[in-house]
């Protein structure tokens, strides 16, 4: 059996792992198995901060871990929220967080924005780095139950609709995570 231990709390991040890792044979771990670690993302890349998270795990339980740090940078707000983004407004929910992102764009032409997603994978070999990216839009409304985070307002263009409103198998086809994934399931199966 192969094991692997995502270092997410997040269970939308979970849930993607699952559908990518399973049926490729791996039992997907959490968090939620291991004693609650306070960990301090305090790079200032995601790469680092995936780093961080993965690292910091990899001390607490004997199997492969992979962290990923990933977040929406939009370019008419200097790329905010960025690394920040499930800081950004924090204790408020992504209904709140959306609807105040979609007013800050009120009137904004250039609505050019993408998820990034940097996954570290500690191995008994090291560290390892895989990235992807997903380009998009901001929308002008909320749309969509599907996903999580800042999905219901950001336009994937090749299906002209939000990625809350793709299924979990059209967005793993072109999310910056699938894209990351797909890396690293390379690296899993001796491939790079
Ligand atoms: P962990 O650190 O425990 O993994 P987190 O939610 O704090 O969980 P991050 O620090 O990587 O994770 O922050 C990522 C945030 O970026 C996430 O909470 C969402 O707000 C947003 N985000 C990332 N990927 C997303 C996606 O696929 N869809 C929507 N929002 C996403």
């Amino acid at each position: 059996m192969k094991d692997i231990m995502i270092a997410t709390s997040n269970k939308g991040k979970v849930r993607e792992y699952k559908s990518l890792l399973e049926p490729l044979g791996y039992t997907v771990h959490d968090l939620s198995e291991l004693d609650p670690i306070e960990i301090d993302e305090n790079g200032s890349t995601f790469q680092e901060n995936a780093l961080i998270k993965a690292k910091s795990i990899k001390d607490k339980c004997n199997m492969i871990v992979i962290a990923d740090d990933s977040g929406l940078e939009i370019d008419a707000l200097n790329k905010e929220p960025g690394i920040h983004s499930a800081r950004y407004l924090e204790g408020h929910d992504y209904s709140y967080k959306n609807k105040v992102l979609l007013e800050r764009m009120k009137g904004k032409t250039d609505r050019s924005a993408r998820f990034v997603c940097a996954i570290a994978l500690c191995d008994e070999t090291g560290d390892h780095l895989f990235t992807g990216v997903m380009e998009g839009k901001i929308n002008d409304q909320a749309a969509g139950d599907n996903g999580f985070g800042y999905d219901p307002i950001f336009l994937v263009e090749q299906f002209g609709k939000t990625s809350a409103q793709l299924t979990m198998e059209q967005k793993n086809s072109v999310s910056h995570r699938g894209i990351a994934t797909r890396e690293l399931l390379a690296y899993l199966k001796g491939e790079k």
